[in-house]
């Protein structure tokens, strides 16, 4: 096929993994090339921030490919703010358009072409203050109110309004310098204070500690108005040690340019919409949530979490705030792009430990926004290969989060697609004998399916062996496959036969043998 340019510049021949530096700058650049593609609908009606924007969402989100969602008419708001929601979602288009590789690709191929992408990181580089479009408007001092904002709460549950949800939000280690970026819920606390929910593990966390643990104030940057990338880097869980910014420079085949801050040493995104300049104090903590989680529940009951005091905002004229409706998949904003990523994340750890023929991954993103299943394919070469890729998928850094379902499936299955994995779950499987279990192993507060509350966060794997079983792999029955002659007599027949497009794809035929070819 024929090279072609899609909006932005970016020149990919459909089918194809080549890719060249992402040419969109800003949110708002990005914005514009998704609506070209058909992928923003514009919301000028007035939306009470309060649930209506949140059923809008959910409602409007039930299908994967539905549109990122601009509200551009907020009840109430006198600061002429606009809410990007469904910013990535489900859809795996507005991903590839976010990382500059062809929408066209198939879900298998955008994890592989993820790889390679997140494998070559660029730091950030320094812009100056006057040159960053986050600081056409700076606030300090008595100048800071955020209530002055339009911050949704999501459901009739949730226990605050979460000005923080699709946000970025970055912390320095003080022993290396790293500044880490992830993306954890914040509530509103007040005119000038906001809360800060970070899970155990959570870097984020781990920083915060270790400032408080020398005595010294946490500092803390957080952008609610955020391009996708920067979006996708905070929410993926990388290396304690690696800086997300060189990863989504990486990402973007450029470095991410950063500014000044005026009141923290970290940097802030110089493209940002809306940026907070925040300092948590050991000790001074608020009551904080519940949310409405990505599990679909309202995962953890109220509880004390550390409140950031506000310093400095930083926003660009008539910001546009994104925010993360968390939900049942597919409404749900941790949707396609996590599960790709994550998926990516998982062939590396498995590539770096050296385990030999692994094929292919994915963590669906119906099962609790990818946390709650991991599928890998495996070309089974010895005698506990495949129960040997089982065990290390399951405890991998990548996967090893929340995880429930660990299973490992035979190369000619494809983990991308649930039809297949049920396959093999449902005729390679013998439970009795292909399952086994991991006890407390890395979880949640925000797992429902634990009591009391306290035990949540240990949670339990059930790893299971949906391959050939090994010593009968040499008279395991054959599967059904179509002989490739008469496959490709059907295929030039296709249209005669009656069908339009093209026949779907098969990957492997029948063994032919002399005996019993035609
Ligand atoms: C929309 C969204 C909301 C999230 N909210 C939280 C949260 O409130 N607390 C938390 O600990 N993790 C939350 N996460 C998950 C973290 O962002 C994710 O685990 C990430 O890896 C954290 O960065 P870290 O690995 O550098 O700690 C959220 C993810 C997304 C996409
Ligand atoms: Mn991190």
């Amino acid at each position: 096929m024929d090279n072609h340019t899609i909006d932005g510049g970016i020149k990919t021949s459909a089918g194809s993994q080549a890719r060249l530096p992402v040419e969109w700058q800003s949110l708002r650049d990005w914005l514009a090339l998704v609506e070209h593609h058909g992928s923003l609908k514009h919301i000028s009606a007035s939306v009470d921030p309060n649930e209506e924007l949140g059923a809008i969402t959910f409602l409007a989100a039930r299908q994967a490919n539905a549109p990122a969602l601009l509200f551009e008419n907020l009840l109430g708001d006198k600061s002429s703010s606009r809410i990007l929601s469904n910013m990535l979602g489900a859809s795996k288009e507005r991903y590839a358009l976010a990382v500059g590789i062809d929408p066209n690709l198939s879900t298998a191929e955008m994890i592989s072409a993820t790889r390679s992408m997140m494998l070559q990181p660029i730091k950030p580089v320094h812009v100056a203050k006057e040159n960053a479009p986050v600081n056409e408007v700076v606030l300090t001092g008595d100048q800071i109110d955020l209530t002055a904002f339009p911050v949704p709460k999501f459901w009739p549950g949730d226990g605050g309004q979460f000005i923080g949800t699709g946000d970025i939000t970055l912390t320095k280690s003080p022993d290396s310098g790293r500044i880490n970026v992830g993306c954890y819920r914040q509530m509103l606390q007040g005119n000038a204070e906001i809360g800060l929910y970070c899970s155990p593990g959570k870097h984020g966390l781990l920083d915060r500690e270790a400032w408080w643990a020398r005595g010294e104030p946490c500092e803390v940057v957080a952008a609610y108005g955020i391009d996708p990338v920067l979006f996708m880097v905070g929410a993926q869980a990388f290396g304690a040690e690696q800086s997300e910014l060189d990863i989504a420079g990486g990402i973007f085949g450029r470095p991410v340019e950063m500014t000044s801050a005026e009141y923290v040493s970290l940097p802030i995104p110089a493209h940002a919409e809306f940026v907070i300049e925040g300092i948590l104090r050991q000790g001074r903590v608020a009551p904080e949530g519940p949310l409405g989680e990505f599990t679909g529940y309202y995962g953890r009951e109220r509880s004390p979490q550390p409140v950031m005091e506000v310093k400095a905002i930083h926003h660009r004229k008539s910001p546009i705030f994104t925010h993360a409706l968390m939900a049942r998949y597919p409404s749900c904003e941790i949707g396609a792009y996590y599960a790709i990523m994550r998926s990516a994340r998982i062939l590396d750890d498995l590539s770096r430990i050296g385990v030999p023929g692994v094929v292919g991954a994915y963590s669906h993103p119906a099962a609790a926004s990818g946390w709650g299943l991991v599928v890998v394919s495996v070309q089974q070469k010895y005698a506990g290969h495949s129960a040997q890729v089982l065990a290390l998928a399951a405890q991998c850094p990548a996967a090893a989060y929340y995880t429930k379902w660990v299973i490992v499936v035979d190369e000619d299955v494809d983990p991308t697609d649930i039809n297949d994995v049920l396959w093999a779950l449902s005729t390679r499987c013998h439970p009795v004998e292909d399952i086994d279990m991991l006890r407390n192993t890395w979880s949640t507060g925000l797992d429902p399916s634990q009591f009391e509350a306290e035990a949540r966060p240990y949670g339990s794997k059930v790893l299971i062996n949906a391959c050939k079983p090994h010593r009968h792999i040499k008279n395991f029955p054959q599967s059904t496959l179509l002989r490739r002659s008469t496959h490709d007599r059907v295929v030039k027949r296709w249209n005669e036969l009656g069908f339009e497009g093209t026949p779907p794809k098969v990957a492997a035929f029948h063994p032919e043998k002399s005996s019993d070819s035609n």
